[in-house]
């Protein structure tokens, strides 16, 4: 007998089975893949479904997908990874399918996804799709909207794409271990129209940071400010990939913060245009011109330029400690202090002790010291003119001309024109003296007219 609750019953499972249908589909699941290598791939261009121009992740790369019944199939899975941040220093990570961060998922406005996500951590997980206009039962907190995927199982999440933007994922269960874990991922969502926002190169990138003391593996998950590891896509410089732009062409770099703080992405060379936040595309008028775009915690922001200027283009957080590597904080600060004769009385206590920083720290960048395994030195990386003093949040956007379509490719250092690279001057340096208030000058000098109250001592 049909009575009024099994008829709504009915009617929910048969608009469900229009809109989404997937349960007997979802019988079946892709092959898991999984990527060995923390070099970029090449962008993987779709073989079916919508055109679109794929986008290219620093050091990363992109799920491969299959079509099944109308629905694009994807198969995550959160795992124990052992990532290399840069040559000299491996971190034991959680992941998903190989790497930390993730894999980009790429799809297309008004695709039906589908996602497995299999659970091989140790403890339970959940993915949250932040950005993304989704049903409420999809959106992935663990305990709210769904329980959460214990260890060895397979859950199912399925969406229609509402709009094109950029978006990231993560877990939404036992958040704080498993994101200063490094569980993370870009979900790039392409215009259904391909020529709308098009760019001929589209970059990501996750900011993240780590707390991993020299010679250990594994992030200290408790840290909440004081991070020594910071990092595009869980690399350091000088592990980062270069921005390998053909010259002339229009470039988006879409930057996603899950860290614990913002960081205000500088960029040499140009100014660019905010074109994209998680939120969405900025419109064509309320774009704004930025040399540097601070990107708030859990936010995203897009910048697209024209590459007319050739060279090599520093890309970096502005924050200085940030383009530093593992380092104590509590080093202190010797500017100015002649340490001979500390260093003399201190190395009959301890023979290895060495002075540093009395004219500052660049001297680090060139030091070769004795470090622990797995660790990395503070600032580092060798340019064409030297050392860059570097770590961290920095690489280099490198613009050429004569690049083929599409090729990422690392062109080497710049070759500059004859004339253009800042010189040493031979001649005479003089100093005038220093300008004094007292002295007579052209600029009458301003008066301050404090009166002392009666009785001041001068100190509070
Ligand atoms: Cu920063």
């Amino acid at each position: 007998m049909l009575n009024r609750r099994n008829f709504i019953g009915t009617a929910a499972v048969l608009a469900g089975a229009t809109l989404i249908s997937g349960r007997s589909q979802a019988a079946s699941i892709p092959e898991a893949q999984t990527m060995a290598s923390p070099n970029m791939q090449p962008p993987l261009f779709p073989k079916e479904g919508r055109e679109y121009q794929p986008v290219v992740t620093l050091n990363g790369w992109t799920l491969p997908w299959r079509m099944n019944g109308g629905w694009k199939e994807f198969h995550l899975v959160a795992e124990p990874v052992i990532r290399e941040f840069a040559k000299g220093m491996k971190a034991h990570l959680w992941g998903y399918n190989g790497q930390s961060p993730g894999p980009t998922i790429e799809c297309v406005e008004g695709d039906k996804v589908r996602i497995f996500v299999t659970n091989r951590l140790p403890e339970h997980t959940t993915i949250h799709w932040h950005g993304i206009l989704l049903p409420n039962g999809m959106d992935g907190v663990g305990g709210l909207n769904q329980p959460q995927i214990p260890s060895g199982k397979t859950f199912v999440y399925e969406f229609v794409m509402k709009k094109s933007g950029t978006f990231m994922y993560h877990p939404h269960a036992d958040e704080m271990v498993q994101m200063a874990m490094g569980m993370m991922g870009f979900f790039v969502v392409h215009p259904k129209e391909p020529n709308l926002y098009r760019v001929d190169r589209d970059f990501v990138f996750l900011l993240n940071s780590y707390d991993i003391d020299p010679g250990a593996y594994v992030p200290k998950v408790m840290t909440m400010l004081d991070f020594n590891l910071w990092t595009f896509n869980s690399r350091v410089f000088p592990g980062i990939d270069p921005i390998v732009v053909r010259r002339g062409d229009r470039v988006r770099i879409r930057v996603g913060n899950l860290s614990m703080t913002n960081h205000p992405i500088h960029m040499h060379g140009y100014d660019f245009a905010v074109t994209c936040t998680d939120g969405g595309w900025v419109p064509e008028s309320a774009r704004w011109p930025e040399t540097t775009i601070d990107v708030p915690v859990g936010a995203m922001r897009a910048f697209e330029f024209v590459a007319t200027e050739p060279g090599d283009w520093a890309i970096h957080c502005h924050k200085a400690h940030h383009t530093m590597n593992a380092m104590g904080h509590e080093v202190k600060t010797f500017i100015g202090v002649n340490q001979r004769d500390l260093v003399k009385r201190i190395t009959k206590q301890i023979p290895d002790y060495m002075a540093m920083g009395s004219a500052g720290m660049a001297e680090m960048g060139e030091m070769e010291m004795p470090m622990p395994d797995n660790t990395l030195p503070m600032m580092t990386g060798t340019g064409p003119f030297g050392s860059l003093e570097m770590g961290g949040m920095f690489t280099v956007v490198k613009v050429r001309d004569g690049l083929a379509r599409n090729d990422y490719g690392d062109p080497g250092w710049y070759q500059h024109p004859a004339g253009t690279v800042s010189y040493e001057y031979k001649g005479e340096v003089k100093t005038a003296p220093p300008q004094s208030p007292e002295k007579k000058s052209d600029t009458p000098a301003i008066e301050l007219n404090v009166k002392k109250p009666k009785g001041h001592t001068g100190n509070h």
